[in-house]
């Protein structure tokens, strides 16, 4: 697996998000090398952070994802017959199938999310011919950053643009729901939607509102006012294939049908109260008061409370940690010590058992910040983590 870290002073890995310009000149390159031929179209999609709402998308809920300048770049070619082929740099590997191959649970591995996108477009109605793709990525895989999604989303803009298709936000909604089926049917992870919707709508300096009710996104502009957005990969690797994102989604659906309700989005804290199953009661109170820190961490951010900001990141990671039991050792250790080190805000982010933290950090505390991390690890024999600057950025464009 290639890796591009750049190293501080003192040896501490944060990960670059590179020049968008550089990048897309070099997985252009790089197709040319390989295929012989140059790409027809380069579409680029960011990984993403979420500040609050886990696991609250599939529940109907709100969530609030900042876009990435971290991003993954997939170059096209439209071919004369019904191959596709799809190379990773990440993997150095190359997949190869027919159009007729594609379909739910027939892709294993990286090549599955691609693929997906194009059976998922297909059965939607579009055109799409054999083509062959290359991608490469600045999005750290298994950190909890929507590398999956930044992957499904640039090579949907991609085959759009092949498409002759124009990027309006009727396109991006409908290829929102492409990459979701590509996620859900094809790969199997039975995911919620957040990351393919703020890899196609976000916007630069924002945070996106996103509600799973009414399927409206609200820009929120972010004015962090000398903080930087510091994201930690504990290297944990987590995949939402392995069981235990599924069964939190079906204690989940579990509760709502106890109280009788069609989602948890309509209950109420006083009616999970009375659940009689602990785990599924501690479930439903995670999502419950994760929604409601949604709305609340909107306005801390809007006036730039700093102090709420901190008490919301810390309820939500303690509720992760002992209410959906999604935290591990490495993320309470990241979490703790930033804000020992000076973090106003720390928590957990993504699907759990595994990936990132981010923490909301005054910018002349963000070294010192990652050197207590790095510290701390060391200390605990854990492996050594890598950094990351949330810089919010635009959803998935298309370089032609
Ligand atoms: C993963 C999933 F893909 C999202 O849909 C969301 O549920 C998230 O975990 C947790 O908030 O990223």
């Amino acid at each position: 697996m290639r890796e591009c870290y750049g190293w501080l002073d003192g040896d501490v890995a944060l990960v670059d998000a590179g020049d968008p310009a550089d990048l897309s000149a070099s997985v252009r390159a790089a197709f040319a090398d390989h295929y012989g031929e140059p790409p027809a179209s380069v579409g680029r999609a960011p990984g993403r952070v979420n500040l609050m709402g886990e696991h609250t998308d599939y529940n109907a809920g709100l969530v609030l994802p900042v876009a990435l300048a971290h991003a993954t770049y997939a170059a096209a070619r439209p071919r004369g017959d019904e191959l596709v082929r799809i190379t990773s740099a990440q993997q150095g590997e190359t997949w190869e199938g027919t159009l007729a191959e594609l379909g739910p649970r027939t892709i294993e591995g990286w090549a599955g999310y691609a693929a997906g996108v194009i059976w998922a477009m297909r059965e939607a109605g579009h055109r799409v011919p054999g083509v062959d793709l290359l991608v490469d990525s600045r999005v750290p895989v298994g950190a909890g950053l929507s590398s999956s999604a930044a992957l499904e989303c640039s090579v949907a803009v991609a085959l759009a643009d092949l498409l002759g298709l124009d990027l309006t936000d009727d396109l991006r909604r409908e290829l929102v729901e492409a990459c979701i089926r590509a996620e859900t049917e094809v790969v199997g992870a039975p995911t919620g939607g957040m990351d393919q919707t703020v890899a196609l709508f976000g916007e630069a300096g924002s945070a996106l509102l996103i509600d799973f009710t009414s399927h409206e996104t609200t820009s929120v502009s972010l004015d962090l006012r000398g903080h930087t957005l510091l994201v930690t990969d504990t290297r944990v690797s987590h995949a939402l294939t392995d069981g235990g994102y599924g069964s939190r989604r079906a204690d989940c659906e579990s509760a709502a049908k106890s109280l009788g309700v069609p989602t948890l989005r309509e209950a109420t804290r006083a009616a999970v109260d009375e659940l009689t199953d602990d785990r599924v009661r501690r479930r439903a109170t995670h999502i419950v008061s994760e929604i409601q820190r949604v709305t609340d961490t909107v306005t801390a951010f809007e006036q730039r409370e700093w102090d709420d900001v901190g008490r919301l990141f810390d309820a939500s990671h303690r509720s992760m940690r002992d209410d959906f039991e999604i935290s591990c050792p490495e993320l309470d250790t990241a979490v703790a010590v930033a804000v020992q080190a000076g973090a106003v805000a720390a928590r957990m982010t993504g699907g759990g058992f595994g990936g990132s933290s981010v923490a909301v950090v005054p910018d002349e505390r963000v070294d010192a910040v990652m050197r207590a991390i790095d510290a701390a690890f060391a200390l605990e024999g854990f492996r050594s983590p890598v950094h990351l600057r949330a810089v919010p950025s635009a959803g998935a464009t298309v370089d032609g």
